[in-house]
């Protein structure tokens, strides 16, 4: 892809009215565009970023054995009183009426319309488990939207639904879902942290939000430290090994705001260990049992005879709010300079060809390089203008493609100027350079 051709509307300065360096970055090099309070378009760059997430986050909701769905983003107001969430849900939800004067509403989640569909399909408990999900808009009419994307009105979320014969079995679907956070947040290469958390409008007893670190953080955590040295590398997709991996997440203190216990942090926790700082919730998850099937009637056959309601919990991941996530993890503010994660990245590399009027040839070496680099399906962007190099490489700083190659009038194949962000630059021919991004991509 050359620049020149590329929809990427930069700014030359950090738009004043974004506070935090996720909002000020996608402004700047046009990832978003607002439409108006808190709802956003998407634009290239940015609608590329948000592409690659939710596929990584499918592929894991896929290998836990979940089954991709796509429900409708509005919704019958019907379902909804049913549940007796019609009126709980307050001015949050966008209530509209169709021409017929029916109370229709702009989904801010789906539990409702997963549990319609679930009981007027499924009647036995031989078809369970149930794990169901679907990667869709949702609209909440949050009173002080901020942050861009990060606190939007409209956000795409994955949601997913987990439906069980018993409270046994619910558990272990949950702790399917939990290994897949882990899973997921690490091809995103952020660390994300289970937490204890409360479980407002969504209900039930039974959740835990994770959060990565960040100072602009909206939630307040208390933790143990050790925490962050744990991972999941050896859990298996059954009963026991999921279970022994809760254990050890939950041997430490780590809660959210509305879970804390002073009295209790501080017995459990001694103090070097203690951490209490913010973080971005990226995903929550919840059990609820059959509040939702309850209401609903959502029952299947046991096998004695008898019936009973499913047991059902439900998983999101905020996939929008994850563009802003990584640029708070990963954005040196500082020094402007972007790195995204190879496995998100808008582009892999960015060629920077040094052009003048007289003399093309660097841009025609560029043009080579790419079309051996297309064929070993590495993404990368030319900067085809005759900006000064300086100016060029700040750009390609702020678009965060990882690694770079430098393309003066000498250079040819066997010695390119080459580096990865943040690294030291090194000389090296093409044939290596494509092997080490293949390499990493393999590793993603
Ligand atoms: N039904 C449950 C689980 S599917 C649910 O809606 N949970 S939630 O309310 O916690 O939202 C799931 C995730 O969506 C959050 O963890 C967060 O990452 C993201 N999210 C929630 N509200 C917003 C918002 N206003 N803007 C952007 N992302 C949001």
């Amino acid at each position: 892809m050359l620049l020149s051709k590329l929809f990427i509307p930069i700014l030359k300065n950090n738009p004043s009215e974004a506070k935090i360096k996720s909002h000020q970055l996608m402004l700047r090099v046009g990832m978003i565009k607002q439409a108006s309070a808190g709802i956003y378009s998407w634009l290239p760059l940015g609608f590329k970023v948000m592409k690659k997430i939710e596929e990584i986050v499918r592929q894991e909701q896929n290998k836990i054995g979940a089954q991709e769905i796509l429900m409708p983003t509005i919704q019958s107001s019907e379902i909804w009183k049913e549940s007796g969430r019609y009126e709980d849900y307050g001015e949050e939800m966008l209530r509209i009426k169709d021409r017929q004067n029916r109370e229709m509403l702009y989904g801010p989640t789906n539990e409702e319309q997963v549990t319609e569909i679930f009981r007027s399909s499924l009647k036995s408990y031989k078809s369970l488990p149930q794990l169901l999900y679907h990667i869709q808009w949702k609209f909440r009419d949050e009173i002080r939207p901020r942050f861009g994307i990060m606190r939007g009105r409209e956000f795409y979320m994955k949601d997913a639904y987990s439906f069980d014969v018993s409270d046994e079995e619910a558990f272990y679907s949950y702790n399917k879902f939990f290994l897949s956070y882990l899973r997921t947040f690490k091809r995103l290469s952020l660390t994300a942290i289970p937490m204890a958390a409360d479980t407002g409008p969504i209900g039930g007893n039974l959740s835990h939000e994770f959060i990565i670190l960040a100072d602009t953080g909206e939630s307040k955590i208390f933790t143990d430290k050790r925490i962050f040295d744990l991972n999941s590398n050896d859990t298996k997709l059954e009963k026991n090994s999921l279970q022994q991996m809760r254990k050890k997440y939950e041997q430490y203190y780590s809660v959210t705001d509305e879970k804390f216990s002073k009295e209790e942090f501080e017995k459990v926790v001694s103090e070097e260990n203690r951490l209490i700082t913010k973080g971005i919730e990226v995903g929550h998850i919840f059990y609820f049992g059959d509040k939702y099937s309850k209401a609903m009637g959502a029952s299947v056959d046991l096998p004695g005879g008898k019936k009973d309601f499913v047991k059902m919990g439900s998983y999101g991941i905020g996939v929008s709010r994850l563009v802003g996530a990584i640029i708070e993890a990963k954005y040196d503010n500082k020094n402007e300079i972007m790195k995204w994660p190879l496995s998100v990245a808008p582009y892999d590399l960015a060629l920077v060809p040094m052009i003048n009027k007289n003399d093309s040839s660097a841009l025609e070496k560029a043009i080579n390089m790419y079309k051996e680099l297309v064929k070993n399906n590495i993404d990368s962007l030319i900067d085809d203008t005759e900006e000064n190099f300086s100016s060029k490489i700040k750009k390609m700083n702020l678009i965060g493609a990882p690694y770079q190659i430098i393309i003066g009038k000498k250079s040819d194949n066997d010695l390119l100027e080459f580096k990865e962000i943040g690294k030291e630059t090194e000389n090296l021919p093409l044939t290596k350079i494509i092997e080490i991004i293949k390499k990493q991509k393999n590793l993603n």
